[in-house]
């Protein structure tokens, strides 16, 4: 059982359930805006042209930026995707619960159907809520699901009403839309399977068969092909389902645009989980070639305008002022993520990991600092720079507040309301606690940064990222070391030994 979910409250209504949340007599109510966080895939702090070090222009951003608040310490909880979206809805540092790293396409649910995540919390008090895009955190019981049935448990056991997603990655297989729990455009005399085990016996594998390639791998993603792309895991059936690379931008913007103006007549939440930039990077034949630097520029171009969709949306019902837009990314950025796509060679001037050490799946910041922009009109200052610490982990309990609902006990046990930094004002956060890929965690608490002691792999070759581990514990200032470049562990041992202490205090807590 749910801690205190209101069960059967239809979205909107006002019955004696959201009552209980109403506020006491003389109080003012909760405003009540709606609410879109846009979660970008794998787009790293440079990438947009607001932050400086991007040599692709992101107008839509800049607009976004212009008009709210621009963050340059923001942070989310982990290096790659599955474990940031945990804490992102659950409100718990994923380090906390096994089985939270990078999952399979075939992966059971990882939130489990009574932990009380952020849409329940949004749901009981009165929005309706939707998720729609990249997922990545499992559907169904296990990996046995039924991809021909209806996958339950799925999205609304954890608080979306609506929701239209891809069930991992584009990468990962199954290459299919699933809305409400069932897949669109399935022929039912096609059956989908799916396996993470072995090949289905006379499907071509990117391994087997690389003359049917459109585009190679660099390194892994030689199962399944589809599109001529070949991912991970394999998969037969549901031709009639399967996507199109280049349109998957478009289909679900189209989804979160319909969905905002399906609710605009009350309050809403939507999760919206671009697909871009992560590999296989293939944009729309309308950005194909644009950036000058290859399907990685393109697809950070295909992101702008996805946004430029969603703000015109909100211009066009006249509800912009009433929404509380969030744009952030899960992780940071990699140019070779396992595809021949020529970002490496194409790179140029462009720094994705602006001026941050390491990238996607490292302790270092450029793994873990994300761009992310703020704006809901009169409540955001306009055209502002934020360098107050914040964390993702803090979204859920920042939005409670600003709903003015309580959040149950043992709900979000590491979130904590700093709706006035995600407002654009102060209140730093004491700490931020980050995991990269091997599970290493780090600790900022003002200035410093410690990384505590970890043997496992320190570069990544494929992707030649540096994954921030080190068998010697690390200290950095990024005030004045914001590369992480001269690691001070030892001369300043006993700040070493502070940090280290309240790392150990949150982890034991
Ligand atoms: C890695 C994949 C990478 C990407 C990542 C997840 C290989 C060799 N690499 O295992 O391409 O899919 O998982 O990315 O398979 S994330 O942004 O969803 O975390
Ligand atoms: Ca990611």
């Amino acid at each position: 059982m749910k801690p205190s979910k209101l069960t059967g409250l239809p979205v909107c209504a006002f019955g004696a359930a959201a009552a209980a949340l109403a506020p006491g007599c003389g109080e003012k109510p909760a405003p009540r805006p709606n609410i879109i966080i846009i979660y970008a895939d794998d787009v790293g702090y440079g990438d947009f042209s607001c932050n400086g070090t991007s040599a692709v222009c992101t107008p839509n951003v800049e607009k976004l930026a212009a008009q709210g608040v621009r963050f340059t310490n923001a942070h989310t909880t982990s290096s790659t995707s599955t474990p940031a979206r945990y804490g992102l809805l659950t409100g718990q540092y994923p380090w906390r619960k096994q089985g939270t790293g990078i999952a399979a396409g075939d992966a059971g649910m990882i939130i489990a159907p009574d932990q009380y995540t952020l849409a329940d919390l949004l749901k009981d008090a009165g929005y309706a809520t939707g998720a729609v895009g990249k997922w990545h955190l499992g559907l169904g019981e296990t990996s046995r699901q039924d991809w021909n049935g209806t996958i339950s448990p799925g999205l609304p056991d954890i608080g979306f009403d609506y929701s239209f997603i891809m069930a991992a990655t584009a990468d990962r297989v199954p290459c299919v839309y699933i809305e409400n729990q069932r897949v669109v455009g399935l022929d039912p005399s096609d059956p989908i399977a799916v396996s993470y085990v072995k090949p289905f016996e006379g499907e071509p594998t990117g391994r087997e068969n690389p003359e049917l390639l459109v585009m190679t791998p660099s390194h892994g993603h030689d199962q399944a092909i589809v599109n001529g792309i070949s991912r991970i895991g394999y998969m037969k059936g549901g031709k009639s389902a399967l996507w199109k690379d280049e349109e998957i931008a478009d289909r679900i913007t189209d989804k979160a645009v319909q969905f905002i103006a399906d609710n605009r007549e009350h309050p809403f939440f939507l999760y919206f989980g671009t697909n871009d930039i992560h590999v296989p990077r293939v944009p729309h034949a309308r950005f194909a070639g644009k950036s000058g630097m290859g399907p990685r520029g393109d697809a950070i171009l295909s992101f702008d305008y996805c946004l430029g969709r969603i703000m015109r949306a909100l211009d066009s019902l006249g509800i912009a002022d009433n929404t509380l837009l969030i744009v952030s990314s899960d992780n940071g950025p990699v140019v070779d993520d396992g595809y021949n796509d020529r970002a490496v060679e194409l790179l140029g001037d462009h720094r994705p990991w602006g001026d941050f050490r390491g990238g996607k799946y490292s302790a270092f910041e450029a793994g873990t600092r994300v761009p992310m922009l703020v704006r809901w009109p009169g409540h955001t200052p306009e055209g502002a720079v934020s360098d107050v610490l914040f964390s993702h982990i803090d979204i859920y309990a920042s939005l409670g507040a600003l709903c003015g609902v309580s959040i149950p006990e043992g709900a979000a046990p590491d979130s904590r309301d700093h709706l006035s930094t995600l407002l654009g004002g102060g209140s730093d956060r004491e700490y931020v606690v980050e995991q990269n890929l091997s599970n290493t965690l780090s600790i900022i608490v003002g200035d410093w940064k410690y990384i505590e002691p970890s043997d496992k792999m320190r570069v990544n070759k494929q992707t030649n990222t540096e994954m921030g581990n080190d068998p010697m514990r690390q200290l950095y200032n990024l005030q004045e070391d914001i590369g992480e470049k001269r690691n001070l562990a030892e001369e300043y041992p006993e700040k070493a030994d502070e940090l280290r202490d309240l790392l150990e205090t949150v982890r034991n807590q």
